[in-house]
């Protein structure tokens, strides 16, 4: 038996979790990885774990951890995140109690305090049974080169209104694009490790010079760059590679329900911090139902009667 593992049926304690936390702590820092931090593509495993919840049909969701499967893993749109997937396989064969489902999540919300940003509320208890009527079809994450509607079309979908769109929105201040996973191209703020109200501000900083470019592989994004900064001379390292948005993040300007958060959260971080900690802790819960104990309960385990 594990050592200190939960007892079966149980959600691991906070106790339990300890070490754990420990462990993905210990591996955020890769320096030869995209910009020194596993953490960047760790939060964005979480959230495309978790995005594919639809309430109409209580679908989708990060119980079960479906993205190790072809079927949600193959998705185009969970290119790259394998990479964040073997980040974490060593802790998960040190603590194989932890659930897959359980240790993706915790691995975001830990990322989340590394990387300077708020404390998000984390329940375990989620479980790695995969419920075949309940993998979500392809297609139910954002696609980066639509705007508005689009956005409230998906997010509505999972449950979460205008605020809390903006507010998730923000996780953009976190990596860089890869154009071998999405197509496009670089990241959004200068210094992408670490959790800052930035992403807001340089929509707003930077607003009539955000610069729609196409890019060869027919991609349309939007990038600013300081022309100083860039032709500059010297060394290679020290010239600025540019700022990117994608149309999805430029809509949050041009919307008029959407701005507004925009410029509260430019304004206020530690408003920014409280929301995105809110917001992000019920993006990691959707569609879990929980015991007394914690612990999530598949349909499969339902007792006859006990839906009626
Ligand atoms: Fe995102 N995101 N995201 N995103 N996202 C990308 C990268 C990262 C969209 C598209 C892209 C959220 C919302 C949206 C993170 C977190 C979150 C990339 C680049 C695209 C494209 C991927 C690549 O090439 O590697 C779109 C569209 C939306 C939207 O419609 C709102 C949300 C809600 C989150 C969140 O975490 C709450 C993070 C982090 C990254 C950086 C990943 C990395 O590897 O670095």
């Amino acid at each position: 038996p594990q050592q200190n593992a939960p007892a079966p049926g149980a959600a691991p304690t906070a106790e339990q979790l300890e070490p754990v936390k420990a462990a993905v702590r210990a591996l955020l820092h890769q320096p030869e990885y995209d910009d020194g931090s596993a953490g960047p593509v760790l939060v964005r495993l979480a959230w495309h774990s978790a995005g594919t919840y639809c309430k109409e049909t209580n679908t989708g969701g990060s119980n079960g951890a479906g993205m190790r499967y072809e079927k949600e893993g193959g998705d185009p749109a969970n290119a790259g995140l394998q990479h964040a997937r073997a980040f974490l396989e060593p802790v998960k064969s040190q603590f194989p109690f932890i659930s897959y489902a359980d240790l993706w999540t915790l691995a975001a919300a830990v990322a989340v305090a590394e990387m300077g940003g708020p404390s998000v509320p984390w329940q375990g208890g989620r479980t790695d049974y995969v419920d075949d009527a309940k993998v979500p079809p392809r297609g139910r994450l954002p696609d980066g080169a639509q705007g508005a509607d689009h956005l409230r079309f998906i997010f509505y979908r999972m449950g979460f209104n205008d605020q809390e769109i903006v507010a998730l929105s923000g996780a953009h201040n976190l990596g860089r694009c890869h154009g071998d996973r999405s197509g496009f191209e670089g990241k959004w703020v200068n210094n992408p490790t670490r959790l800052s109200n930035q992403y807001f501000k340089l929509l707003l900083k930077f607003e009539g010079k955000w610069r729609k470019t196409t890019l060869a592989n027919g991609l349309q994004q939007f990038v600013y760059v300081d022309e100083d900064l860039a032709g500059g001379e010297g060394d290679e390292d020290e010239k600025e590679e540019g700022l990117m948005m994608l149309p999805t993040d430029m809509s949050l300007l041009s919307d008029p329900q959407f701005r507004p958060w925009v410029e509260k959260y430019a304004a206020d971080q530690d408003l920014f911090f409280r929301d995105f900690a809110a917001v992000f802790a019920k993006l990691l819960e959707l569609g879990l139902k929980r015991d007394s104990q914690g612990r999530v309960v598949n349909d499969e385990n339902v007792e006859d009667g006990y839906r009626s």
